[in-house]
Order: structure tokens, then sequence, then C-alpha cells
């Protein structure tokens, strides 16, 4: 049986667009899982990496903030993604602004990962006390170094974050679809307990 969140006429035409933000690690693949699901051309802002950028051999990074579209259903999804590199941080708080819901982006290969996950829960304290969130691990393919899903949940369990962490390959469509839809189901539990 479908949830109250896909059937509900009164709940379906509180959102008919909404708009959602994807920060996290340089690399994660923020750019490509936008591109990957995305039902319009993306507006991207990509720019030649610098050599320490260029983390997974990419040539390019993100410097501004891009912008896709996918229909959940009947509701009209908004993709804002935005930079990794720290230098960037103000442009994901811009993006952030009438965004209701966020997408934290870990890549599992990085050295530190969990380092990661708090750097960006952190950043965005403010914002996720009032918005749900999913946390998306990344790169699980392509490195020895693996955090298992597992380690991830229970890091956050530590502190004290409830949300859904999901593993995420950014270069399939229907993964990305699942994890926009995990976040739109979020953001429908929390509609559903406001009204
Ligand atoms: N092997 C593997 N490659 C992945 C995965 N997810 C993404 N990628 C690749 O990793 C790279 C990610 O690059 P981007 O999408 O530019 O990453 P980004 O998060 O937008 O990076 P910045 O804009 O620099 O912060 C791309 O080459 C993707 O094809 C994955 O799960 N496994
Ligand atoms: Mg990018």
């Amino acid at each position: 049986m479908k949830p109250e969140y896909l059937t509900s006429p009164r709940l379906a035409t509180v959102h008919d667009t909404l708009k959602i933000v994807f920060v996290g690690t340089v690399g994660s693949g923020k750019t490509t899982a936008i591109s990957s699901v995305s039902e319009v051309p993306v507006l991207g802002t990509e720019a030649k990496a610098t050599e320490q950028d260029a983390l997974h051999r990419k040539a390019t990074t993100t410097v501004g903030i891009e912008y896709g579209v996918l229909h959940i259903y009947d509701t009209k999804v908004h993709l804002y993604g935005t930079p990794g590199q720290r230098r960037f941080d103000f442009m994901a708080a811009i993006a952030c602004q009438g965004a209701i819901g966020m997408v934290v982006m870990i890549d599992n290969a990085h050295q530190q990962p969990l380092a990661e996950i708090d750097y960006f829960l952190k950043r965005h304290r403010d914002y996720l006390t009032k918005h749900p969130v999913v946390v998306a691990i990344t790169h699980y393919d392509d490195n020895d170094t693996q955090t298992y899903l597992i380690e991830y949940h229970n890091y956050l369990k530590q502190q004290g974050v409830s949300c859904p962490v999901m593993r995420l390959d950014a270069r399939e469509k229907n993964q990305v679809r699942g994890v926009v839809e995990k976040l739109y189901g979020e953001i429908m539990k929390r509609r559903t307990i406001a009204l």
C-alpha cells in the first residue's frame, strides 16, 4: 500500500513544487547525481579543477550553484547543487534559502568520511533543526578504505542525528531517484504531522 503522502490529494497539492539542495564532499558526485536524474539539461557552473580539486581524477569542480529538475509523482522537485570546496561554502547557504530538504553526499573514499559528515552537519546545523536530511554515501566501489554503512549510522546516532543513510552511486539514475524519493518521503512525513 502506498503511503498517504503519495495518495492523498490534500497532501499532494501542498507541495506541487519544492526545492531541495545537495551539499557534501568535493568529488562525492553532487554534479553527477543532478545530471543523472534531471529531466532538463543541467545549468552548471563547472570550472577547470586545480590539482587539489581533482579528486577521483575529475577535470572540473563546481564553483557556483547548479540546477536541475525531477518530478516525483506530481511534484516538480527543483534540484540545487553546491560546490564541495570549503572556500565556496557561502554558496550552499544561499542555495539553502527556500529549500525544504537537504541531501548530504559523502565520499566513502575520503580519508576521514565521518569527519566530513560532521563538518556538513555542523555547517548546516541551523538549517537542519527545521528541515529533513538524507545522507548519501558514494564511491563504495572504487576504493579499499571502506567505511561500512553501519558505521555511518552509528556515528550519526552518537551525534543525536536521526536520518536515513543510503549507499549511492551518483552515476546511476535510479539510485539518485531513490535518494530524492527518500527525502521527499521525509518532507511529506513532516508535512503530514504539521497539517
Ligand atoms: N566509481 C564511482 N564513481 C562515482 C560514484 N559517484 C560519482 N562518481 C564519479 O565521481 C566523480 C564525481 O564528480 P562530481 O559529480 O563533479 O562531484 P561533485 O560532488 O559535484 O564535486 P565538486 O563540485 O567538486 O564538489 C564523477 O567522475 C562521477 O562519475 C560512485 O559511487 N562510484
Ligand atoms: Mg559539483
